[in-house]
């Protein structure tokens, strides 16, 4: 059975060998990434979220099959929660993305809470880089953490993933169970994986435990992001923001190297709103 390789965020980490094992297998867990004063300010900020959202989703069709109907998806937190906006500026989370996709080249694709209730089956398995096919290419387009709010097991819907498929031709070639493990992983920990990697969440067997995870991919620059930050976060409070976390949600442009700028205002950098 393949497996993924584990790191503790309680030790000093090889960073090099996490990134060997990233490129590797497409995605490894790091225990303990999230320090506990920090996770029990999240796991509080978003509480209320949790209790009061319904599950499923009001897409008929392929996308109430692929939310999942007893699963409940929370977007728009970075107006909610300021130790989710801390995290965001995390030097090793974000390193992933610097790595990955160029230095101040990419947004947070989307910050979701993934809860998965009692009686969920699992999710069809996927490429994230498969939400932009026509941009898919050798390189990385999109990098993802799940950050763990609660315990991940087996019975309650912790990720299933096919190490190494990051590196299997064709868009969404057959996976066979053996091919798969599941990132069971205690609350605190982060499943940092490839755009390119197959995998999908877990079923949720349990009769009353909700999995809850953030789910929060970056992607490059001149894609457009799952999530629409800039209509969900007011002005008021981007304002309020670290400098690094508006570029990361969009209030502020897109400078690459080669190209033009883009999610421009008044043909000027966006930020020119954050001023005053
Ligand atoms: O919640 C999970 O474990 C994975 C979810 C996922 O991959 C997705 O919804 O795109």
């Amino acid at each position: 059975m393949p497996d993924l390789e584990r790191f503790s965020g309680k030790v000093d980490i090889d960073w090099q060998r996490v990134w060997e094992a990233f490129e590797r297998d497409g995605g490894l867990i790091v225990e303990d990434f999230i320090a506990p004063d920090l996770l029990g300010r999240l796991q509080r900020e978003v509480a209320p979220l949790v209790t009061s959202q319904t599950p499923g989703s009001t897409t008929e069709g392929l996308w109430t099959e692929f939310h999942g109907e007893r699963t409940k998806r929370i977007t728009g937190l970075p107006g909610v929660s300021p130790a989710w906006v801390e995290l965001l500026c995390d030097e090793r989370y974000r390193t992933m993305g610097d790595r990955y996709l160029g230095a101040g080249e990419y947004w947070l694709n989307t910050g979701q809470l993934i809860c998965i209730g009692p009686g969920e089956t699992p999710q069809m398995l996927h490429r994230d880089e498969l939400n932009w096919p026509q941009a898919m290419r050798d390189e990385e387009i999109t990098v993802t953490a799940i950050f763990a709010l609660t315990d991940f097991t087996e019975g309650n819907g912790a990720t299933i993933i096919a190490p190494g498929s990051n590196h299997w031709p064709g868009a969404m070639p057959p996976v066979a169970p053996e091919q798969t493990c599941r990132a069971t992983m205690p609350a605190g920990s982060a499943l940092l994986y490839s755009g390119k990697v197959i995998h999908g969440g877990g079923a949720n067997e349990t009769e009353d435990e909700w999995r809850v995870g953030l789910h929060a991919g970056f992607c490059r620059g001149w894609l457009r992001a799952e999530e629409n930050f800039q209509l969900t976060i007011p002005l008021e409070k981007a304002k309020r923001f670290p400098e690094s976390v508006q570029y990361l949600l969009g209030f502020r442009s897109y400078d690459p190297k080669f190209g033009a700028r883009l999610g421009l205002v008044d043909y000027d950098d966006a930020a020119r709103l954050l001023e005053g």
